[in-house]
């Protein structure tokens, strides 16, 4: 890694620092440290961090060569499908789509990325096409902060390193700042979103008809996200600098003003969506992740580019309200800005994780390594950060789309720590993302980091940040072409020159407020380059902040169910027993309320309860509200017994697959099950009839092998007795309903038919069409096609790459021989006519979506007569929970030894927490319409 190269950090930032000064050793900082580590974890040599290094780089290559191959123009590659992307020609994926403008999104993101992993050839390629084939003028309906973070940081990076380059009188010697041009275009077009009488743009916008023309369709959305509006200063100041045309940055201010101006005053945080017109906020939940993270990040960054204090001094105000109220390390939880000590949510975001590196940036390593290390711990347990987990660390939605912020943190705290632990934290990226996201066509995002199912998907934004951080992670100074100490990263990790900082400045601070608090020095003790701090004199410094940490996800585990039963006089039944309790019925609500219980209507459709035994009417309704509360435990851990199966997958195994296709799979409620048994592996086969509802009149083409059928016309036991009889090993019943897909539907398990199916001794998963139609164009490419039928997708060890497929073929097939001798003797036809798979099913709810977490929560205190602030937390599986005593007890073992671990440290009173029944209700009604 790179030296500070005589520049030092000294002292603490001035408050009144010059800016130069200040951009200068933010950016320094970063990096002093790096080569004094030698204790704690292993060093890592050079040979390693280069052959890592390369890794990366033949990785990138593997992404961005299958994209320009296989998709472009078109913005993205669909890696399982192998082509592009082009909006309009796909089925929609709704808010996610606006990213993209059919401006090859991806191959303007990657410009500067070419740069940084040395490829100065391919870079100068990639401008020349963007220069010829990029469209700015489309009549499409884009989002403004996607469009202004990739495309227009990507052309102003591109432009940044495309004129380092010319300087430096090899490459791109014919470049007259045509990017920027294109960038300044991009600029206008995006300036009539900012037509709001706040001055907060619009979300979206027609990057050909602009806002409000008929034709434009959009400009009558009255809502936008926190980060949406304030994540602009960093790229329209550029630009503004860039060309001397000052109508950018001013506009970039004025909404930051405005978010200022609008934060809650008393708790100094701002909420996640905002109304465009009238300032209020629409959504006042606040976190650091999803709809909020790059204001934070841009305040800090704008300091560091423009050198303008005021946006330091709103960050630190924002920066202690954030580490006062949502800061739990290593956990940092959403709140209400109005009721900052009330939690907002029980789970946080994959979003967050680029909180650590925005830490070190601001010198506040010690949570960094916290609550990184929270993350990592997180990742090596799913292998990759899900979209959302659970304050005990389990799943709460379940994709993964591989996403750089955790990459990010992983490269700024090894910066700043120079401890090797974070070079292998990067090789176990790595690792992952070529074990389970890799496919012959680039990288697939993940569908369920579970069962490791993929989506046919990689944003742009994994090859403008992933393969970056990565790379530079093992770069030693030499690897890269250019002193990378020069330039800020923007949110997509783009470029651009910290020199930018002293061009064209004249609009600086124009707009400032002068609300501030003032700030005394000690709101900078923090401030980088606080070395003492940020650099301590001992090397096991960032060990030793992990270690108390070591095992936090792993220890957060089930406690049992709760301990109420002691209070129960026998025999009595609450008012309102728990198999009538409907969610929708206002007396019912009532009820609740009265025995003290709340109730919370998650958004994957769950609903929780919690009961506090004060808040009920009287000691008897308290008591009525926890016999409610039993009931509802058993109730519903007997309904998840009944009804609930997790996924299954199917993995490709044979070439070119190699089980890096996974598809997601609905379980059957018969035959083999299995998540009790090893898998099922073999060559598959189509049956005939398709629809296997009758005898097999291809015995022979089935024998030994999984059958496909397709699904229709008959149950789905009768099915699989057909293909068993027919000598079958295992069966995969494919939707006949065109199009359809895990992507947007719930989970499907099938039924049985309502008669004895202990007589299936095969295993039957079900795919949608979408995921169907990768076997069925994977036999028609290949022929001789295995599958591995399984409840998780396996490691694909080096065997499956070099099995010979005759010989794997073989042994399934003397595998089924053996269990059909053993199973056909009992194979029991059923003759059932024409009916629809679900129409005789037993337990109709069974086809319903299935939810892959706990059906519910149930929370209720402790003690009726002795009520205290630990909430203890039962899911009703018993997976895992009681995190607040789990914290609190933690907090009291490990409290002695380290003093600075602060698990507790938010305790409340009850009264305080559960102040407003309504108020509370309706906030987690908002949480309901979360989307990330
Ligand atoms: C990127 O596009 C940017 O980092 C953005 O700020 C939020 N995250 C995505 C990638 O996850």
């Amino acid at each position: 890694m790179s030296e500070a190269g005589g520049r030092g950090c000294g002292s603490p930032v001035p408050q009144r620092a010059p800016w130069s000064l200040v951009a200068a050793t933010a950016a320094i900082c970063l990096v002093s440290a790096t080569s004094v580590w030698t204790v704690g974890a292993e060093p890592m040599s050079r040979e390693e961090k280069q052959k890592l290094g390369n890794q990366v780089l033949e990785m990138f290559d593997h992404a961005y060569g299958n994209y320009m191959e296989h998709a472009y123009p078109a913005d993205e590659l669909m890696p399982l499908t192998c082509r592009g992307r082009v909006r309009g020609q796909e089925p929609s994926r709704g808010d996610v789509d606006d990213a993209l403008g059919k401006f090859s999104l991806t191959l303007i993101d990657s410009l500067d990325t070419l740069v940084v992993l040395n490829k100065t050839k391919e870079f100068e390629d990639a401008v020349r096409k963007v220069l010829r084939d990029v469209n700015l003028d489309n009549d499409v309906v884009v989002s403004v902060f996607e469009t202004n973070i990739r495309v227009l940081g990507g052309l102003l990076g591109g432009h940044s390193l495309a004129i380092m380059l010319k300087e430096k009188g090899e490459y791109m010697q014919w470049y007259n700042d045509e990017l920027l041009q294109m960038a300044k275009q991009l600029g206008y077009k995006l300036l009539p979103a900012f037509n709001t009488t706040s001055g907060l743009p619009y979300p979206r916008i027609n990057l050909k008809f602009g806002i409000r023309k008929p034709e434009a369709r959009t400009g009558t959305e009255t809502d936008t996200c926190t980060a949406c509006a304030g994540t602009l200063i960093l790229e329209f100041a550029a630009l503004s600098r860039f060309t001397g045309a000052t109508i950018f940055e001013e506009y970039a201010r004025k909404a930051l003003d405005f978010l200022w101006e609008k934060r809650q005053r008393s708790s100094n945080l701002v909420g996640v969506t905002i109304n465009i017109h009238t300032g209020d906020w629409v959504r006042k939940d606040s976190g650091v992740g999803a709809g909020i993270d790059s204001y934070y990040e841009y305040l800090l960054k704008a300091y560091v580019l423009l050198g303008d204090d005021s946006f330091l001094e709103r960050f630190n105000t924002h920066y202690d309200a954030i580490m006062r109220y949502i800061s739990q390390p290593p956990l940092l939880l959403d709140v209400h800005i109005h009721k900052p000590m009330l939690n907002a949510r029980t789970w946080m975001d994959a979003l967050l994780a680029f909180f650590p590196g925005l830490q070190v940036l601001k010198g506040d390593i010690r949570p960094a390594i916290e609550t990184h290390e929270m993350l990592y711990q997180v990742i090596k347990k799913h292998n990759f950060l899900p979209e959302a987990f659970t304050t005990d660390f389990r799943v709460h939605w379940a994709q993964h789309p591989l996403r750089p912020e955790f990459a990010e943190s992983t490269y700024f705290l090894y910066k700043a720590t120079g401890d090797p632990y974070y070079l292998e934290v990067g090789k176990t990226l790595i690792e992952n993302l070529n074990k389970y996201a890799r496919v012959p066509c680039g990288f697939a995002a993940m569908k369920d980091v579970r069962t490791g199912s993929h989506e046919d998907r990689m944003d742009s934004f994994f090859l403008a940040e992933m393969f970056k951080y990565l790379y530079l992670l093992f770069a030693d100074k030499e690897d890269v072409i250019f002193d990378i100490e020069d330039y800020i990263f923007t949110t997509e990790a783009h470029l651009l020159p910290l020199w930018l900082s002293t061009t064209n400045q004249s609009i600086s601070k124009k707009n400032t407020t002068s609300e501030y608090t003032e700030l005394d020095d000690s709101n900078f003790d923090w401030t980088c380059p606080n070395t003492q701090i940020l650099f301590p004199n001992d090397p096991l410094y960032a060990q030793s902040i992990r270690e108390p940490l070591k095992n936090v996800v792993d220890k957060s585990c089930p406690r049992g169910i709760i301990r109420v039963e002691e209070s129960f006089r026998s025999g009595a039944k609450p008012p309102l027993r728990a198999r009538d309790f409907m969610a929708t019925n206002p007396e019912h609500l009532e009820i609740l309320k009265k025995m003290g219980v709340s109730l919370i209507h998650l958004k994957d459709g769950r609903v929780q309860l919690v009961q506090h035994a004060i808040q009920a009417a009287s000691s008897i309704d308290a008591e009525d509200g926890l016999r409610f509360m039993q009931e509802m435990i058993e109730l519903s851990s007997q309904q998840q017994k009944e009804q609930q199966l997790p996924p299954r997958a199917v993995q490709i195994v044979s070439h070119p697959f190699f089980g890096r296709v996974v598809l997601t799979a609905g379980p059957a409620q018969f035959g083999l099950d299995l998540s009790k048994h090893k898998e099922t592996r073999g060559f598959v086969a189509s049956s005939k009839p398709y629809n296997g509802c009758s005898e097999l009149t291809n015995p022979e083409a089935v024998m030994g092998k999984i059958a496909l059928i397709q699904r229709g016309q008959c149950m789905f036991a009768e099915k699989a007795r057909n293909i068993q009889n027919a000598g079958a090993i295992g069966g995969i019943v494919i939707d006949d309903n065109e199009g359809s897909s895990s992507d947007t539907a719930p989970l499907f398990q099938m039924a049985g038919d309502g008669k004895d199916t202990d007589d299936i001794k095969i295993p039957m998963l079900f795919l949608f069409s979408k995921e169907g139609s990768i076997i069925l164009d994977a036999i028609r490419e290949y022929e001789e096609v295995e599958v591995l039928l399984s409840d998780k997708a396996k490691d694909r060890d080096p065997e499956m790459e070099n099995e010979e497929q005759p010989s794997s073929e073989n042994d399934s097939q003397n595998q089924s021989a053996e269990q059909i001798s053993s199973s056909s003797q009992e194979v029991d036809l059923v003759d059932q006519e024409s009916s629809e798979e679900n129409s005789l099913n037993s337990h109709p709810e069974s086809l319903s979506p299935a939810d892959m977490d706990n059906a519910a929560s149930i929370s209720p205190s402790e003690q009726t007569s002795n009520p205290t602030e630990n909430h203890e937390t039962a899911n009703l599986n018993g997976e895992c929970t009681d995190l607040d005593n789990q914290l609190q007890e933690q907090s009291e073992t490990e409290e002695d030894s380290n003093p600075n671990v602060s698990w507790g440290k938010k305790v409340q009173p009850i009264d305080s927490i559960l102040a407003d029944w309504n108020e509370d209700i309706e906030a987690f009604e908002m949480m309901e319409k979360d989307e990330l």
